[in-house]
């Protein structure tokens, strides 16, 4: 259910992105911005503030795990809900994540590459980008039903 146009706007991006930079860029300020999402992470050690967030090593090195299941993602596009399949159970019936995170977390990832590419990030392009975060929500909230 991609055109050709979508799938390259999605990995163009890709290839610009950084997992350990722009995963910790988004994981941070889903950290800042939606405070109540620091819970999950109580093993993270101190959250209490931006700076505290933007410092924390374990914030850091989890921004690129999760940066890179995205990747992995990418890599299955006309498969996300069989490669997400695995993962998604793991935050419903272990993390006990609520899925309307997946979506803030999206969100948030979609702001920091707007902000990466600038002009480049073209409202096509950006449009790509909304189709896929639905798509790779919707993948990760299967195990919930
Ligand atoms: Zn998550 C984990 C991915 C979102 C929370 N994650 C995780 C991992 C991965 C991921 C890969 C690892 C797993 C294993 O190890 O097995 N995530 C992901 C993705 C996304 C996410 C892809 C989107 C896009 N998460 C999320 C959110 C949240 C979370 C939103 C909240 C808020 N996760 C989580 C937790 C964990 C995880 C808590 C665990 C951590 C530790 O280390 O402990």
């Amino acid at each position: 259910h991609w055109t050709a146009d979508e799938k390259a706007a999605i990995t163009s991006v890709w290839q610009k992105v950084d997992v350990q930079q722009d995963g910790h860029e988004a994981l941070s300020r889903l950290l800042v911005v939606y405070p109540w999402t620091q819970r999950y992470f109580s093993s993270f050690g101190n959250l209490s503030n931006a700076a505290a967030i933007a410092g924390n090593a374990k914030v850091n090195a989890h921004g690129k795990k999760v940066l890179g299941a995205v990747g992995s993602t990418i890599q299955h596009l006309d498969n996300v809900k069989a490669s997400l399949h695995d993962l998604s159970v793991t935050h419903a019936l272990k993390l006990h994540v609520d899925p309307e995170n997946f979506k803030r977390f999206g969100e948030v990832l979609v702001i920091v590459l707007a902000k990466k590419l600038g002009t480049a990030f073209t409202p096509k392009i950006h449009a790509s980008w909304e189709k896929f975060i639905a798509v790779l929500v919707d993948g990760l909230s299967q195990g919930y039903h």
